[in-house]
């Protein structure tokens, strides 16, 4: 699979109004500044489809792409901003809540790491409530560029231990060299024929 079409659709604060439902959807998910939106525009190969910041916290809404006019790509508000005040946090869960309980056509979430780091606290929760929801994932090792082929292996195991995911299954990812590209773009052709 290519993408050969991507365009925004629209910005949600509740999934439940959402119109266009009914097409399959991936979503991405996993901490702010991880690199979710940067992974949308590589993988849709433009530049500016969603919006990216060195400041974390940059998506707060839940954005819907519109892929190869056939499924959806839904960018959500990362989590983990230490900068975020709890009323904040509270909006967020009850926004991913929401979304999660009510996206069912949702086939897999994208829950990007960042290779560089052994998941935090809130990627394990976020993890632990996929399994439990039962909402396939794949997982992303992101900024893959900043680390050197040897350097790889050595971080992709603690962090396969910890999600207790196999290291074939999980994707090295890099949004600016295209590495991981085809792998991750395989791996959700094959969820969306699930
Ligand atoms: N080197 C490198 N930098 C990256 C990569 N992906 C993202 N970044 C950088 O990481 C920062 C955050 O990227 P975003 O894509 O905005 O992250 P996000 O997960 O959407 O963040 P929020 O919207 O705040 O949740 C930006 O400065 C990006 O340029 C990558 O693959 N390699
Ligand atoms: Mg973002």
């Amino acid at each position: 699979m290519d993408i050969t079409s991507a365009r925004f659709i629209t910005s949600l604060a509740e999934y439940g109004g959402f119109p266009g439902r009914g097409l399959k959807q991936i979503a991405v998910a996993g901490k702010s500044n991880v690199g979710k939106s940067s992974l949308i525009n590589s993988l849709c190969r433009q530049k500016a489809l969603a919006k990216t910041s060195g400041t974390p916290g940059k998506t707060r809404l839940i954005n819907v792409f519109l892929l190869n006019e056939a499924f959806h790509l839904i960018d959500l508000p990362g989590y983990g901003y230490a900068k975020v005040d709890k009323k904040e946090k509270a909006v967020w869960g009850k926004r991913m809540g929401d979304y999660f309980e009510q996206a069912q056509e949702l086939k897999a979430v994208l829950q990007l790491v960042d290779i560089r780091h052994e998941p935090t606290a809130d990627d394990l929760t976020m993890v632990s409530y996929l399994r439990q929801m039962g909402i396939p994932f794949i997982t992303v090792a992101t900024k893959a560029d900043k680390l050197s082929r040897a350097q790889r292996h050595r971080h992709i195991l603690p962090i396969s231990f910890s999600l207790q995911v196999q290291p074939p299954d999980i994707i090295a990812y890099s949004s600016q060299t295209g590495e991981g590209r085809q792998a991750l773009l395989n791996a959700i052709e094959a969820a969306l024929q699930s």
